[in-house]
């Protein structure tokens, strides 16, 4: 039976539920020790197994999928960013690609949150200062932070993800919401919520008091924050980013921390992720965390089952529901 199972290839460890659903209905081959692949086992891969599941930490590039002869017909990726994937290089070879959009929308939109919360009220800094000891008791004056409630949140970007921010942010902290998208969603997808569309990024930037990123990583969005867009930024306000760290001109963004340009940043992405600018680790007006945007157990099983849906469809001769090519 197993012979006629398609041979599937997950290039990382996914949540238990969905790895043994994997092996019930495919020929699956699993990372069991978690460890980033090589160029040469991603290619492997691609010539021994029907489809290839990679995730964002993959560099499924031209040289991969190129590569001949192949056996692989889909890439279905865990996630619903897709820029670790060379979309043009898998058309012209005629495979078909898949994400896992909506079931993360929330949990995303929760950690901007947040790290929005965090910066503005000194968390993780506080965090630290309780555990190195140097807390020495409540005094009116201590670590005096920024209040959220009521401030102005810009989205760069008003997708699913922002759009989910924009209704904590508004109906939760009763803040003034405003977006920036030069790919306006439909009306009927923005009628439920409060935002105001503004017509430049430089617009939104230099009127509001947080920037959360939403936009996708793309050739469009590198370094759409670099030193020029950073320059509208006011001096108070905060940057956030739960949406790829190359949108960020990163050395663009420590100059300007360094030069109190803008108050602070929240990062869950990195333009060179897993690598962090040293100067950034030392800042305390920064808050850092280790890409856990989608990182529940539940979003992580539902982006599972998500990939399984997609390759049950293919196998199937059918069209799988988040086929982006
Ligand atoms: C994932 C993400 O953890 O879905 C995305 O685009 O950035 C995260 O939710 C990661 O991409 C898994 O591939």
């Amino acid at each position: 039976m197993t012979m006629n199972k398609p041979k599937v290839f997950v290039t990382r460890r996914w949540p238990a539920r969905v790895e043994q659903q994997l092996s019930d209905l495919f020929d699956a081959t699993l990372n069991t020790d978690d460890y980033p692949l090589s160029l040469s086992e991603l290619i492997d891969a691609m010539q021994n197994s029907d489809a290839v599941l990679p995730t964002v930490s993959d560099r499924i590039t031209a040289e991969v999928l190129t590569v001949q002869p192949r056996q692989t017909q889909i890439i279905a990726s865990f996630g619903v960013g897709f820029n670790h994937i060379d979309l043009d290089a898998a058309k012209s070879e005629g495979l078909t690609v898949t994400n896992t959009p909506d079931v993360l929308t929330d949990c995303t939109a929760d950690l901007a949150i947040t790290l929005m919360l965090s910066l503005a009220r000194r968390a993780g800094e506080g965090e630290r200062h309780v555990r190195n000891g140097s807390w020495s008791g409540w005094r009116p004056t201590h670590m005096m932070a920024t209040r959220v409630t009521g401030k102005k949140l810009g989205l760069v970007g008003m997708g699913r993800i922002a759009r989910a921010v924009a209704k904590r942010a508004h109906q939760g902290f009763e803040m003034e919401v405003s977006f920036y998208d030069p790919f306006l969603p439909p009306q009927e997808m923005l009628s439920n919520i409060e935002a105001n569309s503004c017509k430049s990024l430089e617009q939104l930037l230099s009127s509001s008091d947080f920037i959360s990123i939403h936009c996708p990583g793309s050739k469009e969005t590198h370094h759409l924050i670099d030193a020029n867009a950073i320059s509208h930024i006011q001096p108070h306000a905060f940057l956030i980013n739960t949406a790829r760290g190359d949108v960020i001109d990163e050395q663009a963004l420590v100059t300007a921390l360094n030069n109190n340009q803008i108050a602070g940043a929240a990062l869950d992405v990195y333009e060179f992720e897993p690598v962090i600018d040293d100067e950034l680790l030392a800042m305390d007006n920064v808050v850092l965390l280790p890409h856990l945007g989608s990182a529940t157990l539940e979003t992580r099983e539902a982006m599972g089952m998500r990939v399984i849906e997609n390759l049950k469809a293919f196998f199937a001769g059918e069209q799988p529901p988040d086929k982006l090519i």
